[in-house]
């Protein structure tokens, strides 16, 4: 099998190693987001998201107060999807669409609202304690999704029709359909399949290496390049660059699309104060050699971002990110509150002129 590894080779990628509304019409607005306002009257631009997960779906709740739901397309990481009890999971696929769809249990930012885990509990007198939370109605996702894929459906197919059946009037395309498969190998143990080490493992020990095995021979899925060549605006959102973004930037084709629209590309630093603003970015980049910093991100993702978006926390790191060649902008990137999501989209969409 094809292997990835981080950091990214040199040379292509560098040091990795919605219709419009009607006129007078509200934006359609299934994730219960906070304006009332009307939205301009012009017609929304195309926008298309990188997205992981959680992250992801705070920035993409924000946009869509910027955005007509219609315009946005996300591509979604499928690096850490996972068997479980024969069962097809794709975790950012379903954070997406349940956040766009505005059934996401928000206090996890992952599964869906009001779950119960009765099936869970059942199947853990089969299979022992189980360490991956899987509600009874998320399951109900993951069985249809295995049921289609078994049947010969791709998984864009697959997605499309979750995505419609839940009334997600934005587009989620996997960003592939072939397997890629994200390994993280932890200091003096072998290499673990990314949900081993992130939810059983809780991200702890010191990171050696991530493989993307199958990277190398993976194709886009369908939509995934137009959706970039076509867009205004192509923003990678503020999730981990390794684990989240690196799968989808490492497929070939999508890096060579996004250097082909550079100047409409933009990227948001998931690293803020010398932190990541959530989960394991920050212990990633050290392990793997990167600086911990806003500057060590861009520096990841210089060869196809024309602009980089950090907090404003970190804007002594401004003028040395210009030097990449990279136009850079200060904003607060910290999405605490839905306003404050939607008012980062619109300094990230303001930074690109859109
Ligand atoms: N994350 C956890 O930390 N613990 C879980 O038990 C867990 C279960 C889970 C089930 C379905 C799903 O779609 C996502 C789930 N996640 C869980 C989130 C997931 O592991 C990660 O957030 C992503 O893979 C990283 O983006």
């Amino acid at each position: 099998m094809a292997r990835g590894r981080f950091p990214f080779p040199t040379g292509a990628l560098r040091a990795i190693p919605a219709e419009a509304n009607s006129p007078g019409k509200r934006a359609a607005n299934p994730a219960g987001l906070v304006s009332t306002k009307e939205p301009e009257k012009r017609p929304s631009p195309r926008v298309t998201v990188l997205a992981g997960g959680v992250g992801a779906a705070k920035f993409i709740r924000g946009l869509l107060h910027r955005v007509a739901t219609q315009r946005v397309t996300v591509i979604v990481n499928t690096g850490d999807d996972e068997y479980f009890y024969g069962l097809h999971v794709s975790p950012d696929l379903d954070t997406i669409s349940y956040t766009l769809a505005g059934i996401v249990n928000r206090a996890n930012g992952w599964g869906r609202a009001g779950e119960s885990f009765r099936a869970l509990e059942a199947l853990g007198q089969f299979y022992g304690k189980p360490w991956f939370n899987l509600g009874d109605r998320d399951l109900a996702t993951h069985l249809y999704r295995t049921e289609r894929l078994r049947s010969g459906a791709s998984l864009s197919q697959v997605t499309a029709e979750i995505t419609r059946r839940l009334g997600v009037k934005a587009k989620v395309l996997p960003m592939s359909n072939d397997r890629v498969h994200t390994h993280v190998k932890l200091k003096g143990k072998p290499a673990r399949p990314f949900q081993e080490y992130f939810v059983k493992g809780r991200a702890r020990g010191a990171i050696e290496s991530i493989e993307l095995r199958g990277i190398e021979t993976a194709r886009p899925a369908n939509g995934v390049i137009a959706a970039i060549t076509g867009a205004k605006a192509i923003i990678l959102a503020p999730s981990n660059p390794f684990v989240s973004l690196g799968p989808i930037v490492q497929l070939r084709q999508v890096r060579e699309a996004l250097k082909s629209v550079r100047p409409r590309v933009a990227a948001i630093s998931p690293i803020v104060g010398g932190k990541s603003v959530k989960g394991p970015a920050d212990a990633m980049m050290r392990g793997l050699g990167h600086e911990v910093s806003p500057l060590g991100v861009a520096r990841l993702y210089q060869d196809f971002i024309g602009t980089f978006v950090l907090d404003r926390l970190d804007r002594h790191y401004l003028e040395s990110i210009r030097q990449l060649g990279i136009r850079a902008v200060a904003a607060d990137t910290i999405m605490d509150t839905p306003a404050k999501a939607a008012r980062l989209a619109g300094a990230v969409l303001g930074s690109l002129g859109v």
